[in-house]
């Protein structure tokens, strides 16, 4: 199409003020769903006689309730677990929690997990970090309706780490693990065991999620567009299950596990005294040496390994593990809506990036003795640039923020929808780019596009001008991005920033947009997205962040931590990070996604073909 047409077409819609069905009318939109194809329904895999399980439970999703604020109990989904086979702490309850019981694994034990639904709709399980066959990965397509059991079997190949399931059904994830469905999964090995690091009574699970109740005690989920648009965010911090939650502790060294269960809220997680935090594992397990941070940034589904050491504090002594503040996760118009700064949306008590309590300790009992902390606690397998199959051509993970859908890549998800440069040979090793595709803010778009550009993804998205803007230098494909799905500005300005200087393309499609949205258009610009890659652990190679996000950039910028396996990496508006990630002994689908759950449900969400 010519510039000068598609320019056309976008101001009527502009000036028009025409509705969301002239949206979706657009040819753009149509061309980038003709690859979708509804999820298929496969027959649940069952019990392989061939497979010798060293441990094997049910596993069940069901309705249930559980006691969390004082009074009525509350309606909640939840997992249970019941061992057949194998060492009896791999299945561990938390008493009254609605979380799933805690499960541990021993590296190299053969696993068989029958998993049983006993919820009134379809769910699957993922092991979020485990490193297991596309078919056991609980990938959407592998959903089992109420009633069916589905069969897994695999093999522990992960290295001692922290990991978490829950269910990963089709446009369902969010609310499922809202309700509770959702638990910690731990690997150990001989690595770690040789460490004797805190374990027992003083290794403690701290699994941190947001909810919002009603007066009668129950769960409140997403309310409108704009709930999903920035995530969903409680009033109400929850530790394992239970609000002001406190752990009473000796003074000595315990060993925190941490996990972020929320679904979009961002922790900047700090001691109130001003102790740094010790840091000795991310997601994938350890890390090589410990890290000393003043604070540390938890996305969701990211985790934690805290070395906490109480030792020399007197007895009585109280701890109060806090999130910090900080700004920029959200849009500025979101984040002063949330604050009460404006009437329009729904305002939240305890808004994002402001300073409020995760959980207490409280020192009851002085002891001397306590475990000394290891200065070398692992040994990472790196993979160096040299051993990347595409040093010069990374993999685009492109992130664009929407009003109707979130996407990556300028693709919506899509079952059986996959692009060249989704397809990902066996056995190699790949260099990836995440980055904001439509840019964070005014000046680095042209930072961003260019970066998309050199991944040559602008061959795949062909027809997809519209959804993804992904082609730099294309006025049309890059204004029609802008202006249908890509709010790119920030800070409210989302209606007039393709106002300014001659970029007509922007301006059109900003103010269609405007137009269709109403009122609703502030919060739909850049903000941050947890980054979320199936498979096998990766490596965080560089970060690098645009000249206008660095202000709200300083707020969080010493809470990353890079010296670990990740297999979540939070992506700050303007902010582009680069990763290494291996794709090794497994072929199919595995996913990429946002794990701001809320967006992964609205489509920010795609399959790489392992083939
Ligand atoms: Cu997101």
């Amino acid at each position: 199409m010519s510039d000068h047409k598609s320019y056309s077409r976008r101001r009527f819609l502009a000036q028009s003020g025409l509705g969301l069905a002239a949206f979706a009318a657009m040819p753009g939109f149509l061309r980038a769903m003709e690859g979708m194809k509804a999820m298929p329904k496969l027959t649940p895999n069952k019990a392989s006689p061939n497979f010798k399980p060293d441990v094997e439970f049910e596993l069940f999703s069901r309705s249930s309730s559980a006691s969390i604020l004082p009074g009525q109990q509350t309606l909640v989904q939840q997992y249970a677990a019941l061992l057949k086979k194998g060492p009896k702490d791999t299945i561990t309850d938390i008493a009254g929690s609605y979380l799933g019981p805690i499960i541990r694994l021993q590296k190299g034990q053969k696993v068989r997990i029958n998993l049983h639904n006993k919820l009134a709709e379809p769910t699957v399980t993922h092991w979020h970090g485990l490193h297991v066959p596309a078919n056991m990965d609980g990938h959407p397509m592998y959903a089992i309706d109420p009633g069916e059991t589905l069969v897994y079997e695999f093999e522990v190949l992960n290295r001692a780490g922290m990991n978490i399931y829950h269910p990963h059904p089709h446009e369902a994830t969010a609310k499922q693990v809202y309700n509770g469905l959702a638990g910690a999964l731990f690997v150990h090995d001989e690595e770690e065991a040789k460490l004797e690091l805190p374990s027992g009574e003083y290794e403690i699970p701290i699994v941190i999620q947001d909810r919002l109740f009603d007066e009668l005690n129950q769960l409140i989920y997403v309310r409108g567009m704009h709930d999903r648009m920035t995530g969903f965010y409680g009033d109400r911090i929850l530790v394992n299950g239970f609000p002001d939650f406190k752990i009473d502790v000796a003074s000595r060294a315990y060993r925190l596990r941490v996990l972020n269960g929320s679904t979009a809220r961002i922790f900047k997680l700090g001691w109130d005294d001003g102790t740094p935090i010790t840091v000795i594992g991310v997601d994938g397990g350890l890390l090589e040496k410990p890290e000393v941070k003043p604070y540390v940034m938890l996305a969701p589904g990211e985790r934690l390994d805290v070395w906490a050491d109480f030792s020399g504090r007197n007895e009585g002594t109280q701890l109060i593990m806090r999130s910090l503040p900080f700004s920029g996760v959200l849009p500025k118009m979101a984040e002063r809506m949330m604050g009460g700064g404006m009437d329009m949306m729904h305002h939240n008590k305890l808004p994002v990036g402001s300073d409020y309590p995760i959980f207490t300790a409280r020192v009851t009992k002085k002891v001397s003795e306590s475990h000394k902390l290891p200065s070398q606690l692992s040994t990472i397998k790196w993979h160096p640039i040299s051993a990347v199959a595409n040093p010069d051509k990374p993999v685009p993970i492109g992130i664009s923020e929407g009003p109707m859908a979130m996407l990556l890549n300028g693709r919506p998800y899509a079952y059986n929808d996959i692009q060249d440069f989704e397809r990902i040979k066996v056995n190699t090793i790949q260099l990836m780019e995440i980055f904001h595709a439509h840019g964070g803010g005014g000046s680095h778009g042209k930072e961003s596009a260019p970066a998309s550009g050199e991944h040559g993804a602008e061959k795949q998205s062909g027809g997809m001008g519209m959804m993804g803007g992904m082609k730099h230098g294309d006025d049309d494909q890059k204004g029609g991005g802008h202006g249908m799905m890509g709010m790119s500005h920030k800070g409210g300005m989302g209606m007039m920033g393709g106002m300014k200087h001659g970029d007509d393309d922007q301006k059109g499609g900003g103010q269609g947009m405007g137009g269709m949205m109403g009122g609703g258009m502030g919060m739909m610009m850049s903000m941050a997205h947890p980054i979320h890659l199936h498979g096998q652990q990766f490596q965080i190679v560089s970060r690098s962040v645009s000249a206008d996000e660095e202000a709200d950039y300083a707020t969080v910028r010493e809470g990353f931590i890079e010296s670990g396996l990740k297999d979540v990496v939070l992506v700050m508006p303007g902010e582009k990070v680069r990763i290494i990630k291996p794709f090794q002994d497994f072929k199919g689908l595995f996913m990429y996604h946002c794990h701001n759950l809320e967006h992964e449900d609205m489509g920010m969400m795609r399959d790489f073909l392992v083939e």
